[in-house]
């Protein structure tokens, strides 16, 4: 509890740092970028949703990370001693296979890329690599910073740290090929960037604690952003989705998107909710 109120009082101390931060971002950004952004601050279209299915979700899982794969969702959970990755039959919400973490991992974002699964952990600076089929550890990776979301397109991992930028990473090397840096429509850097999702071409990003003023103000929102410029595409608000999944305390947040590309379903969960939904995402 301790360490949770630590880390909040160091995310506020963030968001208040939001202009130098900013001006760091500038730094390293082309302008083109940030004048788009800025350009287009009252043009950044709000999605709305429908609910087409609604599933059982394991309320013991702090969902970290979620995508779906061969007919399965595979999700990464976190917290201290409970942390682990699972493959969940999607009709029950049963867990199939579970792999723990070592009790000193906080598991954070996960995806598959080429037959192998990686999943980030908090504050560790190190990743995990699985065999799809097994679930059986293959080995480990190091990074730079935190570990927040993790999603791929397919080539490269994209990851998030915390902060407004995205992470490219090649997966071979771990090494950073280029960074997106996210603008709010208001020209202000969107913080907290969490879970990640590739959807049709865009990445779709859960943000964590979106209801705090200082990151956006407004509850269980997703940014669509452009995995080339960062570009800011849009906003879908799934405020209210599961009312009696929210304000059980101040961390079951929304977080958790998987598509499933071959039957173009959406699923969204949060952490420890009981349950996860499939979505439609319409224009407001
Ligand atoms: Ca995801």
């Amino acid at each position: 509890m301790r360490l949770y109120l630590i880390y909040f009082v160091l995310l506020l101390s963030l968001a208040c740092d939001d202009k130098t931060k900013q001006s760091n971002a500038n730094l390293n950004t082309p302008s083109t970028t940030n004048t788009n952004s800025i350009k287009n601050a009252s043009n950044v279209p709000v999605y709305t949703y429908e609910i087409v299915n609604t599933f059982k979700h394991d309320p013991k899982a702090f969902t970290q990370g979620l995508f779906f794969y061969n007919g399965f969702l595979y999700e990464g959970t976190g917290q201290e001693r409970k942390s682990s990755l699972r493959k969940v039959e999607l009709e029950s919400g049963k867990v199939l296979q579970q792999f723990d973490l070592p009790k000193e991992s906080f598991g954070e974002g996960a995806t598959i890329l080429n037959g192998k699964i990686y999943q980030l952990t908090w504050r560790e600076g190190r990743g995990f690599v699985y065999d799809a089929e097994t679930l059986k550890l293959l080995g480990d990776f190091k990074y730079q910073g935190e570990g927040w979301g993790l999603t791929s397109d397919g080539k490269n991992l994209f990851m998030t740290d915390s902060t407004h930028v995205i992470r490219v990473v090649d997966p071979e090397t771990f090494q950073t090929i280029r960074t997106l840096v996210v603008f709010r429509e208001d020209g202000k850097p969107l913080m907290q960037i969490n879970e990640l999702e590739f959807v049709k071409g865009e990445i779709w990003a859960n943000v964590w604690h979106s209801e705090n003023p200082n990151i956006l103000g407004k509850p269980n929102h997703i940014a669509r952003i452009d995995p080339q410029s960062g570009k800011l595409l849009g906003w879908i608000n799934l405020d209210g989705i599961s009312p009696d999944d929210v304000k059980r305390s101040d961390e079951n947040t929304l977080n958790g998107i998987a598509y499933d590309a071959q039957n173009d379903r959406i699923f969204v969960t949060g952490k420890n909710w009981k349950k996860l939904f499939e979505i439609k995402v319409k224009p407001k």
